[in-house]
């Protein structure tokens, strides 16, 4: 097992050349905030979307991106990759470029006085069954393969208008139900109660849901607690900027405010 005296954990930044301040933050975290860690985790939806590494490498917006996270792996912290529902088709060459490793979903790491399951999340929502089942199918290698087989141009394209369309259709539908949706974007007890169980690991750390807190739940006799991340966004000024990462050495587990500076 990965084990370090201090880490940082960050998840759901959805960069996209779209929206500058958002990625400027995280460009100023790489020279600064996460500079003297051990490790660095990103767990999942670091872009906003990703439909292969050849519809997005050649952009210098990517190229950036991936220079910034290799200049930090360069000034001695570690960095690591769980893949999101946004860009699990990130592959062999961003991450050559990024000089990151890769870990499977979830990952035990031992950090501080503590070993932390680490998920991206999606993984837990189980009361959405037909995005589960689209999960698992989309994971298959093959797959990706025959996804892959597609012009670059047009995956760009059917990306693009997949993610502006995904939730405004979904809020759209005449049957939509605000609390049954936000049960369906949530992560269920159930799930979170086997994972933790078949790690015997009882802090588990994810984002995904946007709905940033800390959470000691229990199921069955089985008990754990929950820390979830905050997605970043400080695009929209209509809305409330947010953007956080947590950080976990021998003193504990604190959540590291990105808004301020
Ligand atoms: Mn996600």
């Amino acid at each position: 097992m990965l084990e370090f005296d201090n880490a940082l954990i960050i998840s759901d930044l959805h960069l996209t050349p779209a929206y500058p301040h958002t990625a400027n933050r995280f460009i100023d975290f790489c020279r600064q905030e996460a500079r003297g860690v051990q490790a660095l985790f990103i767990i999942g939806d670091l872009f906003e979307f990703w439909v292969g590494d050849d519809a997005h490498l050649h952009t210098p917006f990517h190229q950036q991106i991936a220079h910034e996270i290799a200049l930090l792996g360069q000034s001695g912290v570690q960095v690591f990759f769980i893949a999101g529902n946004r860009d699990f088709m990130l592959g062999k060459k961003f991450s050559e470029l990024a000089n990151w490793k890769t870990l499977a979903d979830p990952s035990q790491i031992r950090i501080g006085k503590h070993t932390w399951l680490l998920s991206h999340g999606d993984v837990l929502c189980t009361a959405d069954p037909g995005y589960q089942l689209f999960r698992s199918f989309t994971r298959i290698p093959f797959f990706q393969h025959i996804f892959m087989q597609i012009p670059t141009n047009y995956r760009k394209k059917l990306g693009e208008r997949l993610r502006r369309r995904a939730t405004i259709k979904y809020q759209m539908r005449k049957n939509f139900d605000p609390l049954k949706a936000s049960v369906k974007g949530n992560v269920t007890l159930e799930a979170c109660s086997q994972m933790t169980s078949r790690y015997d690991c009882d802090r588990l750390v994810h984002g995904h849901t946007h709905l940033p807190g800390f959470h000691e739940e229990n199921w069955g006799g089985h008990s754990w607690k929950r820390w979830v991340l905050s997605d970043w966004d400080l695009d929209h000024p209509e809305m409330y900027p947010r953007a956080n990462a947590l950080r976990i050495d021998a003193s504990g587990i604190q959540s590291v405010d990105l808004i301020q500076n």
